[in-house]
């Protein structure tokens, strides 16, 4: 293959999947937040992978769900607008799946796009499902694709190496393009107040329980690049109930302190530099039942019925 191709790829399944993990080992890069929950991705996020050859732009999305509305409805429209505008597809499967017919739901929604398509089982890692990794392999090729299997943490060489295939087959599935689509530099469009309001939204997941990250949303209030000393990060954690307050905040602050110090120290990695960080906890009472208060925070549900 000659000629420079560049285009999207966009990893679908499961919640929990591994899209996100698979997502950072390719482009090498830390760009989309992982946590052992499910429903963790809640907007596309790409991460870019150039060479030579090519430059594959992955987009990541939330899982597979079936919603029409509130925030779920939002990351069931999310998930199929990315499967709508990406030139070829990856359907994820875990060898981890709690019912063998969601893999195989995943495998019929992507064969049945029309597009360009491989199958990836994800976490190989795990002894006791291996038998599982020739069932969806099998399960994937026999709806006409090819089928790789990985494990994306702790890789090894052998691992590493098969990273190597697996971006030589995203640049078979993506057009021929007269030039890249991103800056060949970039490993993710996404501006550095989202990676890090994503990082405190995974540092929530880490750090408060049950439905109380799922309940809760993240912005910045404030970014100011120029303040005297060091970058000043302002951030507002936003729960849709009075009482979630203490909880994200703990007794004398302590579980927003862990919050705040494990982020800043994320976000200082990412951006090469020392910043402030300021965290604020405030209530919207149900804003996912709001569909103005959604759109404020970035979540636009078009089709909504209310
Ligand atoms: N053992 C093992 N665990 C993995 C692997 N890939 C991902 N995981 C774990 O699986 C969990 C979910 O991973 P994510 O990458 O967040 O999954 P996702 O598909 O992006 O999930 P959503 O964003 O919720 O749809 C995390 O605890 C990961 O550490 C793998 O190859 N092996
Ligand atoms: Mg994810």
């Amino acid at each position: 293959m000659n000629s420079y191709r560049a285009g999207f790829i966009g990893l679908i399944g499961q919640p929990n999947a591994g899209k996100s993990t698979l997502m950072n080992f390719l482009v090498d890069q830390k760009v989309s937040i992982v946590t052992a929950k499910p429903q963790t991705t809640r907007r596309r996020v790409m991460g870019i992978h150039s060479s030579k050859e090519g430059q594959i732009v992955f987009v990541d999305s939330p899982g597979l769900i079936q919603a029409d509305r509130g925030l779920n409805g939002f990351l069931a429209q999310e998930a199929e607008d990315v499967m709508r505008n990406v030139d070829a597809l990856w359907a994820i499967v875990s060898v981890d799946e709690e019912k063998a017919e969601d893999a195989k739901k995943v495998i019929e929604l992507v064969s049945s796009q029309k597009k360009p398509w491989i199958g990836i089982v994800t976490k190989t890692d795990l002894q006791e499902k291996a038998h599982r990794v020739l069932i969806l392999k099998d399960l994937i090729e026999k709806k006409g694709g090819k089928a790789f299997a990985i494990s994306s943490v702790d890789p090894d060489e052998e691992e590493k190496s098969l990273r190597q295939d697996l971006l030589q087959e995203a640049l078979k599935l993506i057009p021929e393009s007269p030039a890249p689509l991103y800056d060949v530099e970039l490993f993710t469009p996404e501006s550095a107040r989202n990676l890090a309001a994503e990082v405190v939204r995974e540092k929530c997941f880490e750090h408060l329980h049950h439905e109380l990250p799922y309940n809760l949303a993240v912005r910045i209030i404030k970014f100011d690049e120029v303040a005297k000393t060091v970058p000043h990060l302002s951030i507002e954690i936003i729960v849709a109930k009075e009482s979630h307050k203490g909880m994200v905040i703990g007794k004398a602050g302590s579980v927003l302190k862990k919050i705040g110090s494990d982020a800043r120290k994320e976000i200082e990695k990412i951006m090469g530099e020392k910043i402030f960080l300021d965290l604020k906890v405030s209530c919207r009472e149900d804003w996912f039942s709001n569909n103005r208060l959604m759109k404020e925070l970035g979540y636009v549900v078009t089709d909504s019925k209310d």
